[in-house]
């Protein structure tokens, strides 16, 4: 973890206090979207606070089903912990089951051996690897989105990048000897529909075979080196890295091989989908001329200073992490004059593929006051961030625009 430097990203340094009052008061709190415009957003109200054991107090953005983002100043360790891990739940949480290794997962549809296989005999059978990837939800940067998109309003935390330890999809696949007609998988989970109908899944989506059986692609049962919790679909979950986190399947119970592209729940509609050709924002698109949203797109997030900060100096020294779905970050730029000039920060390598990366940089702003820090992320195929969201769709999925935090230099 980098050191501080001059400030220190604490809530008592996040604008609200006294003497910042009429700062204070006109910014809005660590979490909410910024407005699109220079003009702060009217003094909105904070978001609910996570109470939850084992949980950071994250953002709330539902409860039933229960969906919480990870503050931009609680992504900024190299691996996210798991009390400050997202959570976005579809259905209900499943009880935990009395003995984990009895749990069992059901392969069939297009191969050779349907099998029901034990999380026991799976960690034993397969070799079991380790890689920091990111999960990121669909709709992550759903709230920039103008007008308003359908759905939790995620700003830039709806992602975090944890240490998943597991077996190789590709590797379970191949035992059971998957036939030429497998196009895609169908992935079923324990949660319970939030109506309670035992009958019907909350969601069941899957991918293309491809990336199935890329290495990455992980059932997993250990996240930073512990048991996997509940909440993050212990005791067994699919992780498909850098690909839209509703493919990456909690508490896992079956993976049906298809012949064709799924149509469980989840997969149709406007759900994890992307407009073909740009829409009329705001219209109502129409399901054909859609596109199933696969991997994610490019994006930088400042986690230090937080949003709002009062800072001591001139000179910030600023960190965050960056990502772009199955790409790598090439370049972090970073500006601090609404856009007019940009500086590079220095960007990490990724320990490996599909893990998030350290960027740091240290600004000079000329002088005491307010301003806004913005930080633009590009990716090794030469696409970066736009300014505002754009290509609008009606769930508001792709919502990349370059990160923003205000400031205001105290000195
Ligand atoms: N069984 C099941 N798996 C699921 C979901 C769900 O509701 N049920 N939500 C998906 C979505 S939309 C996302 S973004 C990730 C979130 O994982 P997390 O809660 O561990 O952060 O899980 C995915 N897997
Ligand atoms: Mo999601």
């Amino acid at each position: 973890m980098p050191k501080s430097g001059t400030i220190k990203a604490s809530r008592r340094n996040v604008l609200k206090g006294v003497g910042m009052a009429a700062v204070g008061a006109s910014l809005s709190p660590a979490g909410a979207a910024l407005a699109q415009g220079t003009a702060p957003a009217a003094a909105p109200k904070g978001p609910k606070l996570l109470e939850m054991e084992g949980k950071a107090k994250l953002a709330v953005l539902g409860d039933k089903p229960l969906v919480a983002e990870t503050q931009a100043e609680l992504m900024d360790d190299d691996v996210t912990p798991i009390d400050k891990f997202f959570i976005r739940n579809n259905g209900l949480v499943p009880d935990a089951p009395a003995d984990a290794k009895a749990w069992k997962i059901k392969i069939d549809g297009e191969v050779e051996k349907p099998m029901d296989i034990t999380l026991g005999d799976l960690m034993s059978r397969f070799p079991n690897v380790s890689y920091k990837m990111m999960l990121e939800c669909g709709g992550n940067g759903r709230a920039f989105f103008s007008p308003e998109a359908r759905g939790n309003q995620w700003t830039n935390g709806g992602a975090g990048c944890a240490e998943w330890t597991g077996v190789r999809l590709a590797d379970v696949l191949k035992a059971a000897g998957v036939k030429p007609s497998a196009v895609y998988t169908g992935q079923y989970g324990a949660d319970p529909h939030l109506s309670g109908d035992a009958t019907k899944a909350s969601i069941s989506r899957g991918v293309p075979i491809a990336k199935a059986m890329e290495p990455h692609t992980l059932i997993v049962f250990k996240m930073n080196g512990k048991d996997l919790p509940l909440i993050h679909g212990g005791p067994v979950r699919l992780v498909v890295p850098g690909w839209a986190g509703s493919s990456s399947t909690k508490w896992l119970t079956r993976i049906w091989v298809r012949d064709k592209i799924h149509d469980g729940p989840g997969m149709g509609g406007f759900s994890y989908r992307l407009a073909k050709t740009p829409i009329v924002p705001g219209s109502k698109g129409d399901e054909k001329d859609t596109v199933i949203l696969e991997a994610m797109p490019v994006r930088a997030v400042i986690s230090f200073p937080a949003d709002g900060a009062k800072l001591a100096s001139k000179k910030l020294d600023l960190r965050g992490h960056a990502w772009a779905g199955e790409n790598e970050v090439k370049t972090v730029d970073i500006s601090t004059d609404y856009g007019v000039t940009w500086k590079p920060a220095k960007v990490d390598a990724p320990p490996n593929k599909y893990a998030w990366q350290r960027f740091t940089a240290s600004v000079d702003l000329p002088s005491a006051g307010y301003y806004e820090v913005w930080a633009k992320a590009t990716d090794s195929k030469g696409v970066t961030q736009p300014f505002v969201a754009g290509n609008w769709n009606p769930q508001g999925y792709g919502g990349n625009p370059i990160n923003r935090i205000r400031v205001l230099v105290a000195t």
